[in-house]
């Protein structure tokens, strides 16, 4: 069961990890590589039950990525802002920005109360901006050449745009025992055109016994605020694509590299890891459409989700 896996995995951390800095300043326990298996069919969605997560912003996200958009636009009308501070970023450390000083944001407004005040005014402005002006959405509501352009149109050295996902929906239909059923979103040519390089950076898919498979591997993971939406994202892709070739689910398998407790999730992690998991949720895609690209928000249906309440944590930008 998910939750019990992911309950391991914390433990896991606590007692083996070791204290470690970051890129943010936060500061982690740390430990190098970590794997989970679940296996869907058996056990149900695997969405976390010791604590609520919002599944509809893991379909919006998911959503956003397969139409191979990056840009802000599309995840602001839907109400999702978990992407926002890092299109801020881009916007405030630019030389149009004119607004007060937002130099460190994300720690910052943590620590102190009168300087949050200030980030959220300019947030809410950013986020009107992208929202309603074309011009500025382009220009900084963009990510960059994140997951949606490099799964659904990486630049080969060649000069040729390439459809990832297409190639693999293709390859299952015509030749289910290929062992190249790989999407990477990788690209050292990206990294400085991108506003985080990918932190979930490949899958690969496996067809056996008419199920479908599904192994992600990220290389850097944030245990408490990513890793659930990463395991419940890439068990929707599993399913969607399952369903357009006619198979049914089989494992989804996570590899981790680097996979951290942020020191100010410690609280959060221990409550959750007291916490007793429940029945999962089942889920339910609408039978009319047939390719991954028609399905639209309200063609994903989750029944049955009954967590324990949301626990509340900063994000480390
Ligand atoms: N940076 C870091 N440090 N950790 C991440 O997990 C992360 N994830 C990113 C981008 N950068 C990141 C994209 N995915 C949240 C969840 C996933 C996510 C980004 C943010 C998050 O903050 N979730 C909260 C609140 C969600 C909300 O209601 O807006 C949660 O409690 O799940
Ligand atoms: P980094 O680029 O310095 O590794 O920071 C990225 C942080 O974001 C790190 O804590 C991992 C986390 N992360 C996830 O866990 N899942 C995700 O899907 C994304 C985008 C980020």
């Amino acid at each position: 069961q998910v939750d019990l896996e992911y309950q391991r995995l914390g433990r896991m951390i606590l007692e083996n990890g070791i204290e470690k800095g970051d890129r943010t300043g936060t500061g982690t326990i740390s430990m190098f590589g970590s794997q989970l298996r679940f296996d869907l069919k058996k056990e149900g969605f695997p969405l976390l039950t010791t604590k609520r997560v919002a599944f509809r912003l893991i379909v919006s996200e998911l959503l956003w990525f397969l139409k191979g958009d990056t840009n802000l636009r599309y995840l602001l009308q839907h109400n999702n802002h978990i992407w926002d501070e890092w299109g801020f970023q881009k916007w405030v450390e630019s030389e149009d920005y004119k607004g007060p000083d937002m130099t460190n944001f994300g720690l910052r407004s943590q620590k102190d109360p009168e300087f949050n005040e200030l980030y959220q005014e300019q947030l809410k402005i950013y986020q009107d901006k992208v929202l309603t002006d074309d011009d500025f959405a382009k220009k900084y509501g963009d990510l960059g050449e994140v997951y949606g352009k490099q799964w659904r149109s990486w630049e080969g050295a060649d000069g040729k745009v390439y459809d990832q996902i297409q190639y693999i929906i293709d390859e299952i239909k015509r030749n289910p025992d290929s062992r190249r059923l790989i999407c990477s979103s990788w690209s050292i040519s990206s990294l400085e055109q991108q506003q985080l390089p990918p932190c979930h950076y490949a899958f690969q898919f496996y067809v056996a016994e008419g199920k479908l498979s599904c192994m992600f591997s990220m290389r850097s993971v944030d245990y408490f605020l990513g890793l659930p939406y990463n395991i419940s994202s890439y068990a929707l892709l599993t399913y969607l694509l399952a369903h357009e070739c006619g198979l049914d689910v089989g494992e989804l398998i996570f590899t981790g590299a680097d996979t951290h407790i942020y020191l100010n999730h410690l609280e959060q992690v221990k409550e959750q890891l007291s916490r007793e998991p429940r029945q999962l949720p089942t889920l339910k895609l609408n039978p009319d459409k047939k390719s991954i690209f028609d399905f639209e928000i309200e063609d994903i249906v989750l029944e049955g989700y009954d967590p324990h309440p949301a626990i509340k944590a900063p994000v480390a930008v």
